[in-house]
């Protein structure tokens, strides 16, 4: 500090009651101090295209002015905002990381600080959960949910804002969320939230009500009553979801996907001679045969019950006779008997009218006589058509009987 003194001597004529004279001294004090520099901040890191702020600033007498440079390289001063000694750079870059100098100046001196600007890339989805999902019933998900960020990240998954997650998940290591034996109470909205030192970002997936492939699906996870079920074989996507009948008691309640036609009463042919000149064409309702075919790939069981009564009317025995599967195949095996066999149940167990024959009916005689049994093969059903001939001459004739498709898989 420096001080003028200035002395100002007064004098006076003394009176009695003044003193002879009287000295004064008049000080100007020019107070200078040197600057002295508060940076409270001397590290900060920040995400590309965020707005950083340093805050500096100084006391002293005169007041110290601030500047703001950079150990390396500029202060970007397009971006840049020098306000009471602050700092404000907007959307930095990867290049505005490094040393930033805070300069405090007067006339007595100055005084610099130094703080550091680190700069990363922002958190962001390297790979994320589908925005919905409709899982198939008892099926597992898996929901990855991966982040990227140089700095440490931790990831968070909950359910309908709440931290509980289903019994029947776990977040695996690589952060996705496994859910399994999905159910309809596993529906709702997931939230994946990565959380850095800078900032949390989130994504959401919409788990939709698992779609049901079969009656024996319904019957495991969902009830046991019979009636009309929307059953999607394929899941999600791909084919139309088609209402069945759910049998919930036949086949020791495993669940039996019954699917009706229009040909299920027994039918008269009669009338022409030539093979295969009798043909009926039977139509599924309500559903295609590529929903039936993805019904039988979920199945693990299929049957079809066929059967042909015979007045002098033959099936295998020069091939008047047989069923076409649902590609098209003209099959030559009757119900109860094996694909390619050429035969009917009867000639599997050595029990037909003729032992000559693999059908009752081959026996071609004058006499009512049958073939029946269940078709199970299912990479042939249902059955697309029925063929007979044999069936023009005086007195020859038949009836078809052809069953429901009845699918079913056992726990
Ligand atoms: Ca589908
Ligand atoms: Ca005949």
């Amino acid at each position: 500090m420096i001080a003028f003194i200035k002395t100002l001597n007064l004098q006076e004529k003394s009176t009695k009651c003044t003193p002879k004279f009287a000295q004064t001294n008049i000080m100007y004090f020019f107070s200078t101090v040197a600057p002295k520099l508060l940076l409270p901040t001397n590290r900060l890191i920040a995400e590309e295209k965020q707005d950083i702020r340093f805050a500096c600033s100084a006391t002293g007498q005169p007041l110290p002015s601030i500047t703001w440079s950079k150990s390396v390289g500029n202060v970007p001063q397009k971006r840049t905002e020098v306000k009471n000694g602050n700092l404000t750079i907007h959307s930095v870059t990867k290049n505005d990381g490094g040393t930033y100098i805070c300069k405090a100046e007067n006339i007595l001196g100055s005084v610099t600080d130094t703080a550091q600007l680190m700069i990363f890339p922002p958190l962001r989805f390297k790979v994320s959960p589908p925005q919905e999902v409709t899982p198939m019933i008892g099926s597992n998900l898996r929901l990855p949910c991966v982040a990227e960020s140089d700095l440490r990240t931790t990831i968070k998954w909950t359910k309908e804002g709440m931290s509980s997650l289903p019994v029947e998940s776990r977040v695996l290591q690589n952060e996705t969320l496994l859910i399994w034996n999905t159910k309809i109470a596993h529906k709702g909205s997931y939230t994946c939230r990565a959380t850095n030192a800078l900032r949390t970002i989130e994504t959401k997936v919409k788990i939709n009500s698992p779609t049901v492939s079969s009656c024996s699906v319904i019957r495991k996870y969902i009830n046991s009553a019979s009636g009309n079920c929307a059953i999607d074989p394929d899941g999600a996507g791909g084919l139309a979801p088609f209402t069945v009948y759910c049998d919930m008691s036949d086949k020791n309640r495993a669940g039996v996907t019954v699917i009706s036609h229009d040909s299920e009463s027994r039918m008269h042919v009669n009338g022409c001679d030539p093979a295969g000149c009798y043909s009926r064409d039977i139509h599924y309702r309500g559903v295609s045969l590529s929903q039936l075919a993805s019904l039988t790939r979920v199945s693990s069981h299929c049957e079809q019950f066929i059967k042909y009564g015979c007045y002098k009317s033959m099936i295998f025995k020069g091939g008047f006779g047989w069923w076409v599967s649902r590609d098209s195949t003209k099959m030559k095996h009757w119900g109860g008997a094996s694909p390619g066999s050429g035969k009917c149940a009867c000639g599997i167990t050595n029990s037909c009218a003729d032992s000559s024959y693999g059908c009752n009916c081959d026996r071609n005689d004058d006499t009512w006589r049958e073939d029946s049994g269940l078709l199970t093969d299912k990479t042939h059903l249902p059955v697309k058509q029925l063929r007979f001939g044999d069936i023009g001459d005086s007195g020859e004739q038949g009836y078809h009987t052809l069953g429901k498709l009845k699918c079913y898989s056992i726990a």
